[in-house]
């Protein structure tokens, strides 16, 4: 069985967002478009909660996009984005959801980040959704949505790395940081990954 898992597509993500991915918008008729295709499909949901430490607006000492460590974990500090409840944290109107049958959150922790669908960044809690596959006899999955340098690329590996024949679907994503993207294609790759 194979699923679709669709990251990500929220309005924070999306053109005019508080941490837009450059031509985001394209990647949502291509999703639409691909859907029927699966057996099951999935949405992962950025959820942050107001104070979450991933902001620069949380560390006064430091800017947008600077890195840190973070109780032990680097952590490129992010615009506030995809806050619980407001309207940038919502899937896009223009992405079909009738066919999602779950909706895995990310991200709650304030404490601690989670690009990955599977766990967050640390790997000490699991969100349900490997469970929730195994429970659907998936064995393959395609992982689209934004961005392709984050939260795909983090989901993608903890697929891998969990047994998943594991596919990057390269018209249905895109990078917030095209060059610093290609290292990561290529930790894909190395690991097993496959792009269609
Ligand atoms: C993401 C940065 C921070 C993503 C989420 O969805 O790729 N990136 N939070
Ligand atoms: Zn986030």
């Amino acid at each position: 069985m194979k699923a679709l898992l669709i990251v990500d597509i929220q309005n924070d993500f999306l053109p005019g967002g508080a941490l837009e991915v450059p031509n985001g918008d394209q990647v949502i008729e291509v999703i639409n478009s691909v859907q029927s295709k699966y057996d099951l499909v999935i949405a992962t949901q950025d959820w942050h909660p107001s104070l979450h430490q991933s902001f620069a607006s949380q560390h006064i000492e430091h800017n947008v996009f600077d890195q840190i460590d973070l109780n032990g974990l680097e952590q490129v500090l992010w615009p506030d984005h995809c806050v619980q409840g407001t309207k940038g944290a919502e899937l896009s109107d223009s992405l079909e959801q009738r066919t999602i049958e779950a909706v895995f959150r990310k991200g709650v922790d304030p404490l601690i980040d989670s690009y990955s669908g599977f766990y967050d960044n640390g790997r000490r809690k699991n969100t349900g959704l490997h469970g929730y596959l195994q429970d659907r006899s998936i064995a393959e999955v395609h992982v689209c949505g934004l961005a392709a340098d984050f939260c795909v690329h983090f989901t993608a590996m903890d697929a891998l790395s969990l047994g998943y024949r594991t596919v990057i679907l390269s018209k249905a994503t895109k990078p917030i940081d095209r060059e610093q993207y290609m290292d990561k294609k290529q930790a894909f790759i190395q690991a097993g990954g496959l792009f269609f």
